[in-house]
């Protein structure tokens, strides 16, 4: 497969270049693309150097799968003109999640709705992935009402500008800043933009993205998205209440049965878990796992993931690996 790797000096692109290497994709020609202050940079990719190109020589290349993660103004402009041109674009950015045009695709949950007409396929955000890999084989065993969920987001979803931010703060060193407050030793209520509605733009991607992946209008939503000073991962607080009522036991075996979620979780022995020990890694991990006492059939989770990982490069990998699977490109 011939594959460009759009936003390759970026934050989650590098994260695709790695996680490519690591699952052995069927890479026979690799295309580094970046915006035009990087042209000419080497890129190295399993032990070679690889020469970053511009969006439109990228574009006349006509690789077989584009991965995308250079922001969601670059995706707008340039995944149409990639398509037009036969390449099959799997992006990152939030640009076509609620296109009705557009699948937004798990692949352990919706991936069997891709067809080779989809030739722009949008990939979640990152806190609705880890989210949802929890969510969705509880759904559908007990049929999930309202979801009310607190997410402790790490700082590299917000890329490079954040990390060095903290840095910068950690030595006592100014910098530029790329939130309006100090993160070192902080929380901000603040992830992306506010809304007319109050909420941020991160989320109502949790609220509207659910609804548009699980397939049913029906499952309420209600997020708040907090930045902390971690970088290791997103996690998250999750409050589900259920139609059906359901057995604890019976929860644990259905969260450790579905591909890409481990459980961990037993007070005994403090385990439970945490984005130190899930950077790196492919897994959501579903811990904290307990019946919510002040009203019936409700449930509490804590819920981890490495948001450059499954929140970002593993899952627009993963669906690339379906497409070659399934002869969709
Ligand atoms: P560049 O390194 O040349 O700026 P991050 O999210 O970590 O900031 O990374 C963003 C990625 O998207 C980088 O690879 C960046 O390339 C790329 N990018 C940003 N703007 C454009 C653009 N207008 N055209 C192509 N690539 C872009
Ligand atoms: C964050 N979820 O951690 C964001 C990062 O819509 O793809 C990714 C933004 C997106 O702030």
């Amino acid at each position: 497969m011939r594959i460009a790797v759009v936003g390759a000096t970026g934050m989650v692109g590098q994260v695709m270049l790695q996680v490519l290497a690591e699952r052995n994709f069927p890479v026979t020609e690799l295309y580094p693309v970046a915006s035009e202050r990087s042209v000419g940079k080497k890129i190295n990719y399993q032990g070679k150097d690889y020469e970053v190109i511009g969006l439109q020589a990228a574009v006349d290349i006509k690789p077989d799968i584009a991965l995308f993660s250079a922001g969601g103004d670059t995706s707008l402009e340039w995944a149409p003109k990639f398509a037009e041109n036969g390449t099959t674009v799997v992006d990152n950015s939030s640009a076509w999640r609620m296109d009705e045009t557009k699948k937004l695709v798990i692949p352990e949950i919706n991936a069997s709705e891709l067809t080779k007409e989809d030739k722009i396929i949008a990939n979640p955000n990152c806190s609705t992935i880890q989210l949802l890999m929890a969510l969705k084989p509880l759904h559908d065993a007990f049929k999930i009402k309202r979801v009310i969920v607190s997410t402790y987001q790490s700082i590299t979803g917000t890329g490079v500008k954040a990390v060095e931010q903290l840095e910068n703060e950690y030595k006592g060193e100014k910098g530029e800043m790329a939130y309006p407050y100090p993160i070192h030793k902080n929380a901000l209520p603040h992830c992306d933009v506010f809304q007319d509605n109050g909420y941020t733009k991160e989320e109502m991607k949790l609220t509207k993205e659910t609804k548009k992946i699980l397939g049913d209008d029906s499952v309420l939503v209600s997020a708040t998205a907090i930045r902390i000073p971690v970088v290791g991962g997103h996690s998250e607080s999750v409050n589900v209440e259920f139609e059906k009522e359901f057995d604890e036991a019976e929860v644990r075996k259905i969260l450790s049965q579905f591909p890409g979620v481990t459980v961990q979780d037993n007070p005994e022995t403090n385990t439970y878990p945490m984005p130190i020990y899930a950077e790196g890694k492919d897994d959501v991990f579903v811990g904290r796992i307990r019946r919510d006492y002040s009203q019936p059939k409700t449930l509490n989770m804590w819920v981890v993931a490495d948001n450059l990982r499954k929140g970002a490069a593993t899952n627009t990998v993963q669906i690339a690996e379906y497409l070659i699977k399934n002869k969709l490109v």
